[in-house]
């Protein structure tokens, strides 16, 4: 039997699949041949989806702790127990200290909003703490916001092919977003020139017509050495920058103020690449500017990207179709929100028993996960929920996490669909169904196409979805939270009850027979051709860029962005992708700075930061500049040859903007491991 499903893996991509199923079980996925982003192919990952959900070590059944903190030794326990003993916890804690106590920790495992947002519901009913979601997207929202207003509207990756010169800078789309390279490769066919701006030989610099290799960090200045060109060379569109934008002559005399020399010093491109770069952008509208999230993971990664996305608006790109930006297309999905988190429980809500709301619930950035688990008081945090993210492995700073993790007092609940690195620190390890076995409704954020997935396959033991889980637990609370309880379909329906002129008309039963919709955009779909969406005027800043700084004594910066074959720590138990990606994590090492540190290709190094240490075999190679370390892919610490998360070494503090955070600011030494 053939089913198509939604991907619902945190990426720009959100294909449909086309699975097939036996006996209910998931045997083979490609992807649907008749959507138009998709296209007919599934990526390198969910090709392995049978692998995945049939992994020996899924946890099938509810299980409880018996070794110590983080051995990962198990009994089985049935739900009534697992769920009794919870909420038993849980009512000591919250008598004791109060709804702050419980901290959830969740991301985006699943893009579901069913399964992945409204859990929520559960954590704003009792007045929990709670988490500030920034570890991905928070900066780089936060630059977009100061110049385009709130929404998100990228350029729609189906007018691709119409522009004529495409930037991708910072963005590792081969990898990262390959639903958008049929659209790159129709729009080189038709003349366009495609540009990669980035620190080190990846696929796409690879792909890319030219590769810009630009020393981390200094995409500010760079950027704002190319739009002082611009000006320079009549290439600013003064007609659109003093109709629709607002600040464009602060902007103009602070861009003005950097030379082109300025850029080429700071990004370590030689004046002429340089030279060449703003004629091909002059000579080639509409240009286009896909923007990634790496840059963004800097000290001061927000005033880069604010710098990189003020250069459409001063070319005035956004006139013309395929012109633009294109950081994300989340803003185009204007959904009823109002009730799928529980928000609106902070609306005169009236307190009862352990309904107890609380808008002003103490706030942790979930960044600082370590920090929160272990110097956080009064209260302490007692109770940590895990579903929908593996923190033991992607939050920076792992060891002070490692610290909280271990931590007596605290009582840890992971669901889980994969035995990943922080399901072995649960007290109480809960089997979550796989998102191939639950309905849910998926939005995305590299298109502007809606859909429904049904679910496809049998959940395998006892897996549950989170919903059912929370909604057991409210239920012995003695919380009544219909939210939880009721079928998707209902929260579906709500969710697209809404005025919106992207989604008007729009019916859950036409969502269900299409299974995926694209919104209904205005066409042509030119977001910002006059300002912003809402009628305001664009707003040109001007961003406080400056290169990150060495941590004395570590003078070698280490960056960790996406695996191929990754998606994050999601894919880590697949061996044939652990394969692909080296066997094991891989630290690339440019030969000059092997030779200086005495390092061999294929031999062990240590790498130390300010905050830890990790061992990795060493790959040297010339795909990354001197004084550069590059570590591809999140991979879980499991699989690591001394079982720690490259987090180890990466630094928890915020970056300039938005509270995001910034794991390319790490800074190490490396040495041959004896
Ligand atoms: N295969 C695969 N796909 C994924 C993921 C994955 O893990 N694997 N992760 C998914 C997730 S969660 C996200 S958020 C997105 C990630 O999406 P993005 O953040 O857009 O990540 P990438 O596309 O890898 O782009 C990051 C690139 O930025 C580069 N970079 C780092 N620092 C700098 C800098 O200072 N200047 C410049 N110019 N470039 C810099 C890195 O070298 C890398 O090539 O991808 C999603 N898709
Ligand atoms: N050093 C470094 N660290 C990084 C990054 C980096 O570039 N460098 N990237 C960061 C980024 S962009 C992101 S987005 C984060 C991602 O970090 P995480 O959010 O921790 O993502 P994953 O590691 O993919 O973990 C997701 C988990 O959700 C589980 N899951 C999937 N579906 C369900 C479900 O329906 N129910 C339940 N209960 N669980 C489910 C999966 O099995 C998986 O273990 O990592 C960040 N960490
Ligand atoms: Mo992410």
């Amino acid at each position: 039997m053939k089913r198509l499903v939604s991907c619902p893996q945190d990426c720009p991509d959100a294909c449909r699949l086309l699975v097939t199923v036996e006996e209910g079980r998931v045997v083979a996925v490609t992807g649907d041949p008749d959507h138009p982003v998709t296209r007919g192919f599934a990526c390198a990952k969910t090709t392995r989806y049978p692998e995945r959900l049939y992994a020996a070590d899924r946890p099938l059944y509810p299980m409880r702790r018996v070794g110590k903190k983080g051995e990962g030794r198990f009994e089985r326990v049935s739900w009534e127990e697992a769920l009794d003993a919870i909420a038993a916890r849980l009512r000591e804690i919250l008598d004791a200290y109060g709804g702050e106590a419980v901290l959830r920790y969740n991301y985006a495992g699943t893009m579901g909003l069913i399964q992945g947002r409204r859990p929520l519901v559960f954590f704003r009913a009792i007045g929990a703490s709670e988490l500030d979601e920034t570890i991905c997207s928070a900066t780089g929202e936060a630059a977009w916001a100061a110049i385009y207003g709130a929404e998100k509207l990228g350029v729609d990756p189906e007018d691709v092919p119409k522009a004529r010169t495409i930037v991708l800078w910072g963005a590792n789309v081969v990898s990262t977003n390959s639903h958008l390279v049929p659209f790159l490769k129709e729009a080189r066919r038709r003349g366009a020139r495609i540009y990669a701006v980035d620190v080190y030989e990846n696929r796409t610099a690879r792909f890319a017509d030219r590769f810009f290799r630009v020393r981390p960090g200094s995409d500010g200045v760079l950027a704002m050495a190319i739009a002082g060109e611009l000006f320079r060379r009549g290439a600013a569109d003064l007609d659109y920058l003093s109709r629709y934008v607002e600040g464009w002559e602060r902007f103009r005399e602070a861009a003005l103020g950097y030379s082109l020399e300025d850029g080429a010093r700071a990004s370590g491109l030689s004046l002429s690449e340089l030279e060449a770069f703003v004629e091909g952008l002059i000579g080639g509208a509409p240009q286009l500017f896909r923007v990634g999230y790496g840059m963004t993971r800097h000290a001061s990664g927000g005033a880069a990207m604010m710098a990189v996305l003020a250069l459409p608006v001063v070319l005035g790109a956004w006139r013309r179709e395929g012109g633009g930006a294109l950081l994300s297309t989340s803003g185009g999905f204007r959904l009823h929100k109002a009730r799928l988190e529980g928000l609106h429980f902070w609306k005169n809500a009236r307190p009862k028993g352990y309904f107890r709301p609380n808008p002003y619930a103490r706030h942790v950035n979930q960044i600082q996960l370590g920090r929160a688990l272990t110097a956080l008081d009064d209260p302490p945090v007692k109770a940590l929920f895990v579903f929908n993210a593996n923190p033991a492995a992607t939050v920076p700073n792992a060891g002070l996490v490692r610290e909280g993790l271990l931590r007596e007092d605290l009582f840890t609940v992971v669901l889980e669909n994969a035995m990943s690195d922080t399901a072995r620190y649960a007290d109480y390890l809960l089997p979550a169904t796989h998102p191939l076995e639950h309905a849910d409704l998926y939005t995305s954020y590299g298109h502007y196409w809606l859909s429904w997935s049904e679910p496809a396959a049998r959940p395998p033991g006892e897996a549950r979805p989170n919903t059912w889980v929370f909604a057991e637990l409210a239920r012995r609370l003695g919380l009544s939270l219909p939210e939880l309880e009721e079928p998707p379909e209902k929260t579906a329906r709500e969710l697209l009850d809404t005025a919106h002129p992207y989604l008007v008309g729009l019916s859950f039963e036409q969502l269900m027979e299409k299974g995926s919709v694209k919104l209904s955009l205005p066409r042509p779909f030119l977001p910002y051709a006059r300002g912003r969406p809402d009628g305001g005027k664009l707003k040109l800043p001007v961003p406080p860029v400056r290169p990150g700084t060495p941590e004395p004594g570590f003078p070698y910066r280490l960056l960790t962005p996406p695996a191929h074959h990754f998606l994050n720590t999601s894919f880590g138990m697949i061996k044939s992708l652990r394969a692909a990606e080296g066997g094991e994590p891989l630290v690339w090492v440019h030969p000059e700075d092997a030779g200086r540190e005495g390092l061999l290709d294929g031999g062990y190094a240590e790498l130390e930061s300010p905050r830890g240490r990790i061992v990795r075999r060493v790959r040297v190679t010339e795909a990354v500049q001197p004084g550069v370390l590059v570590l591809e892919g999140t991979w879980r610490a499991a699989d690591a040859p001394d079982g720690k998360s490259a987090n180890e070494l990466t630094p928890d503090d915020e970056s300039d903007l938005g509270g995001g955070s910034a794991f390319n600011e790490t800074w190490v030494r490396i040495r041959p491991l004896e």
